[in-house]
């Protein structure tokens, strides 16, 4: 175990040299060529956003605008403290230097990986604790969800390379101006904080129902929900069947899993019972087109769809 985990340190900080070579290249060339030792601080395992998808950057330059923002932090003393709602870092953490800023991509060959490597020629006192925060922005005033690493300490000349890891994605907002149970920071990134509503287009389906259902929050046409239910004629009867089909259209989302379900009535407490199986929508499927067929014959009833897969 103790080799296995050995030889995975030295594969990863060959992997962190390779990434910044470049860069490193660079420097030496500036000092003309002296013994040069910088340190490389980066992460391997990608830092994600409030989706859970890789923050986003690359090295082409023409993406140089566009690269989540990633800062290295020293503190001061006690523990990394959180940043204000509006992104500003706590002064008991500040930058290790003015150019302890970077983006994701920027010295990494994959587009849109979660890496990042920052070079740091002149090397940092031994024993500085840091950290790394990532924002899912280019700049902190766009950013809406931050993420932290743990803290690492700068190593001495014997070691080239300082990996990182970061934590969960957090929201720099998390009050609920409107009320809706969603977080000021989920306002922002969904681009619904402009107005303080708890129904942004007013489809009479909340923003954080939406959410949930991955229908469009800005678009009043998409939301859960049937678009037409209607009983075939007789003719379309099966034999032995109580009575004819209803065919009903609702819309989906791709890859959202739904079950169909009736009840006689909604009347007191009664339970609504699965109709057929859970029906997954498939790519670029936002409608869903069923025919059921009840087991005993209605006069009357309530159709109604649940979301079962998040
Ligand atoms: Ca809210
Ligand atoms: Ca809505
Ligand atoms: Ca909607």
């Amino acid at each position: 175990m103790k080799s296995m985990t050995h030889k995975r340190t030295k594969a990863s900080l060959r992997r962190i040299g390779a990434c910044a070579v470049a860069l490193w290249m660079t420097a030496a060339g500036a000092w003309g060529g002296g013994i040069v030792s910088p340190l490389y601080v980066g992460n391997l395992v990608p830092v994600l956003d409030q989706y859970g998808r890789p923050m986003a950057g690359s090295n082409r330059s023409a993406e140089a605008a566009r690269r989540s923002r990633v800062e290295i932090r020293t503190i001061a003393h006690g523990p990394v403290q959180p940043p204000s709602a509006d992104g500003t870092a706590h002064p008991d953490n500040p930058l290790v230097s003015t150019n302890s800023v970077g983006g994701i991509g920027m010295n990494t060959a994959t587009d849109h990986s979660g890496l990042f490597c920052m070079v740091f020629p002149n090397r940092l006192p031994p024993g500085t604790k840091i950290f790394a925060r990532a924002y899912n922005a280019p700049t902190v005033a766009e950013a809406s969800f931050y993420a932290d690493t743990a803290i690492g300490v700068a190593p001495g000349e014997g070691r080239t390379s300082l990996v990182l890891t970061f934590g969960t994605a957090q929201p720099l907002d998390s009050g609920d101006d409107d009320g809706d149970g969603l977080a000021n920071s989920w306002e922002k990134a969904l681009g619904t904080d402009d107005r303080l509503t708890s129904d942004y287009d007013g489809d009479g389906m909340g923003d954080q129902q939406e959410m949930i259902a991955g229908t469009d929050l800005k678009n009043a046409d998409v939301r859960l929900a049937f678009r037409s239910i209607q009983q075939e004629s007789s003719s379309a009867k099966s034999p032995g069947a109580a009575s004819s089909p209803i065919r009903m259209c609702f819309q989906s989302v791709p890859g959202k899993s739904y079950q169909l379900q009736f009840a006689d009535t909604l009347v007191g407490q009664q339970a609504f019972n699965n109709v057929g199986e859970v029906v997954t929508a498939k790519e670029g499927q936002t409608e869903i087109d069923l025919a059921v067929e009840l087991s005993e014959a209605k006069a009357s009833g309530v159709f109604r769809v649940v979301l079962v897969s998040p």
